[in-house]
């Protein structure tokens, strides 16, 4: 068996997440990860047939949540109550690489929360936008859960609608409309860590890459870790921007006719409905 410390999948998690951390993302227990892994990189380092500990889905009882869609696979994911400060320093306390048993109902631990831990609370959450998101791309492989600091303050000040949401950023930043056409769903505030933010989320998952959750976060789904700090990364860019700017003047801004020239040139196609929003000029 391989040394699962050298493992890339795991020195790029350890990795993405102290950079989150590192861009205030993730305060004390904030934020969590999930990274579909496939079974064969990770048999190079883990005997699969040495389950740790079987655990069900907290908090969610049989019926709310079944989970066999995706039995059998494995994945990576940040523990509940962990701190992203400390991922890279002890990834076998803070991480766990957990295998969805065949009845969709329990987890088996392979791997880590060494203390007794367990997966994130919004684990559910987690694995139901992950069926969601290999049922529109079979080669998603990421759900990312964060605090940024801009996104969120931007919460605060503009409408939480998806279409002038989207537009908004689109006009913050050249590059958005090319990293994000498909735009950002948004979600009203909720109770998180429940089957209904759950659901809901995986509901906009079908449909959108990037979720914010009103007045708490961000969800970030892709076929890599890099693809969805990258998403993520772009918006926080954006609402920084936005949040620097709009208590002051615009005297300039990009237009729609901009924003659709940038499509074209980058063949992408933006999300429907969008630039119906007025250009604002303030
Ligand atoms: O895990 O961010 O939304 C801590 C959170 C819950
Ligand atoms: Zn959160």
């Amino acid at each position: 068996m391989k040394n699962i410390y050298e493992a890339k999948f795991l020195k790029e998690f350890c990795s993405v997440a102290a950079n989150m951390y590192r861009l205030g993302w993730d305060e004390r227990n904030g934020g969590n990860i999930s990274y579909l892994l496939e079974e064969e990189e990770v048999k190079e380092y883990l005997n699969l047939n040495h389950i740790f500990r079987t655990m069900p889905f907290m908090g969610w009882n049989e019926t709310a949540f079944d989970a066999s869609p995706i039995a059998g696979k494995i994945f990576l994911v940040t523990g509940t109550g962990k701190y992203f400060k400390n991922v890279k320093d002890d990834p076998e306390t803070n991480l766990g690489i957990i295998r969805i048993a065949k009845n969709g109902k329990n987890m088996e631990l392979l791997w880590g929360f060494k203390d007794g831990g367990r997966p994130t609370s919004e684990f559910p959450a987690h694995m139901m936008s992950h069926m969601a998101r290999l049922g529109v791309d079979p080669e998603n492989r990421v759900v990312m859960h964060c605090h940024p600091t801009y996104t969120l303050a931007m919460n605060y000040v503009h409408e939480l609608d998806e279409a002038k949401f989207t537009h908004t950023l689109w006009q913050m930043s050249t590059e958005c409309i090319v990293v994000f056409p498909d735009g950002v769903g948004v979600l009203p505030w909720m109770v998180c860590g429940t089957r209904e933010i759950g659901e809901a989320t995986a509901k906009k998952m079908e449909e959108y890459r990037l979720v914010v959750w009103g007045m708490h976060g961000i969800y970030g789904a892709g076929k890599t870790l890099d693809e969805t700090f990258g998403l993520i990364e772009t918006v926080e860019k954006a609402a920084q921007v936005y949040m620097l700017t709009a208590h002051l003047p615009r005297i300039n801004t990009i237009t729609d006719a901009q924003l659709k020239e940038l499509a074209t040139c980058f063949g992408v196609t933006p999300r429907a409905g969008i630039f119906t929003q007025e250009d604002k000029k303030r």
